[in-house]
């Protein structure tokens, strides 16, 4: 086994056993944490799950000052973690779950990683989102590397209805968690959302990571993540509405 697979092991290991680990150290270099990250998913689809998109993160500055990670990252999302809206979703299944409100994209055609095509236009619909990120490392500590080669902390994901593509560039966005009420804007996410497609094709192109017909895109979250706890969580983004998930 190679030592990039002995890391994707330790990461894996981590998620089904619910053990947290040490961050993985000095050494590795980002292409290495993207091949860590793709040896996790490796192992995931092996076991059965089914790639349904991809999700980025640190595209706005409540994000990277929460996690001290500046650079945006690529992580990949399967069936697996998918809940429905309004469904409950057992917290046993995390280490120590956290949730953020997120902004989803729909795929309307496969994107090779060199196609040229623009990628707005290749987008049929978008959708409030929540995301529940679970790092497999000790106290959510780690570096952009460690980050990268941990799926970039994805363990579930709510999409709430979908609607016609149009402009969000200045949407509000509401948390609703328990007694926690975050309130930012859609233009936390780089300026727009919309850019975070950008960003994303630059990550795909360098990663060389294509994109499938159907597939979603989380753009990241617009505030920063509170713990996902018993209890109704909700994310509302103004003129997309609300979407919901229970904490069980
Ligand atoms: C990493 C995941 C970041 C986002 O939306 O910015 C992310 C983490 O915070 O553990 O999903
Ligand atoms: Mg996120």
């Amino acid at each position: 086994m190679s030592t990039l697979e002995a890391l994707a092991e330790r990461l894996d290991v981590a998620q089904l056993s619910r053990t947290a680990i040490p961050s993985l150290g000095d050494g590795l270099g980002i292409g290495d944490a993207y091949a860590v990250q793709s040896a996790v998913l490796a192992r995931r689809t092996a076991r059965g799950e089914r790639l349904t998109g991809v999700k980025l993160g640190f595209t706005s500055k409540a994000k990277m000052a929460q996690m001290g990670v500046s650079e945006v990252i690529l992580g990949r999302l399967t069936d697996a973690m998918r809940s429905d809206d309004g469904a409950d979703v057992v917290l046993s299944r995390f280490i120590h779950p956290r949730i953020e409100p997120e902004i989803a994209f729909r795929l309307s055609r496969d994107i090779e990683s060199d196609d040229p095509t623009d990628i707005e236009s290749c987008v049929d619909a978008v959708a409030p989102a929540l995301e529940i990120i679970d790092s497999r490392y000790r106290d959510f500590r780690f570096t952009h590397v460690d980050v990268v080669a941990d799926n970039t902390s994805a363990a579930g994901y709510v999409i709430g209805a979908w609607h016609p593509v149009q402009d969000l560039t200045n949407r509000a966005v509401r948390l609703l968690s328990g007694r926690t009420e975050l309130v930012g804007s859609t233009a936390a996410i780089l300026g727009a959302p919309v850019r975070a497609l950008h960003a994303l094709r630059g990550v795909c192109r360098d990663h060389r990571i294509p994109l499938r017909a159907g597939q979603i895109v989380l753009a990241g979250a617009v505030t920063a993540a509170v713990p996902f706890t018993r209890g109704v969580t909700t994310c509302d983004v103004a003129g997309l509405g609300m979407v919901t998930v229970r904490g069980v």
